[in-house]
């Protein structure tokens, strides 16, 4: 048989977290699973769209997101989160929502790498401070130091990216 899982992706805006996350839920779909992600983007159009970027604020965005994906994960499904997530306090908190369902991955591209691709030109904005604390730029990233997955985007092509993913999803969630 099969579980329930939370996996929280991690990284920098620009690393892949929603590129892979979309890959691994295509994947898995077609394998037959019940997945489903919570992107940082799209919850805070609706459920989070009174939360900025305070670290009040991405406390919150994050305590609600680990909230539901715990609740869907307990329904069986696996379920992939696309959050920043930019600190270890706030990543905790979340592992301690998820439970046993819990697993962190970090996907891990350098800010150079990040900026570079820029595929928003949020970074371009930040650097001449027309969106002030952002992540790499004016708002801290702190890396996880004990994540259970790395996934190195700076250097994987997105299908070897999402391959590492699907692989640690079904090794994660076989009974
Ligand atoms: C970081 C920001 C900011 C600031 C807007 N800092 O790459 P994107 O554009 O499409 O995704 C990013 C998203 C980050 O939201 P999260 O919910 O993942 O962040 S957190 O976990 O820290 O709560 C980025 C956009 O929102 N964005 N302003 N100041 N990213």
């Amino acid at each position: 048989g099969h579980h329930g899982a939370v996996l929280w992706l991690t990284g920098l805006s620009g690393a892949g977290k929603s590129t892979i996350a979309m890959g691994l839920e295509r994947t898995l779909f077609e394998r037959g699973r019940q997945v489903y992600v919570l992107d940082g983007d799209g919850v805070r159009q609706g459920l989070n769209g009174d939360l900025g970027f305070s670290p009040e604020d991405r406390a919150e965005n994050i305590r609600r997101v680990a909230e539901t994906a715990r609740l869907f994960a307990e329904a069986g499904m696996i379920v992939v989160t696309a959050l920043i997530s930019p600190t270890r306090e706030d990543r905790a908190r979340a592992r301690e929502i998820g439970g046993a369902f819990f697993r962190e991955i970090h996907v891990a591209a350098d800010l150079e790498t990040c900026e570079s691709r820029d595929p928003k030109g949020l970074y371009r904005r930040a650097r001449v401070g027309e969106i002030p604390d952002f992540t790499g730029v004016s708002a801290p990233y702190e890396a996880p130091e004990a994540a259970e997955l790395v996934i190195d985007t700076g250097a994987l092509a997105i299908d070897e990216a999402v391959a590492e993913l699907v692989a640690f999803a079904e090794a994660t969630t076989a009974l």
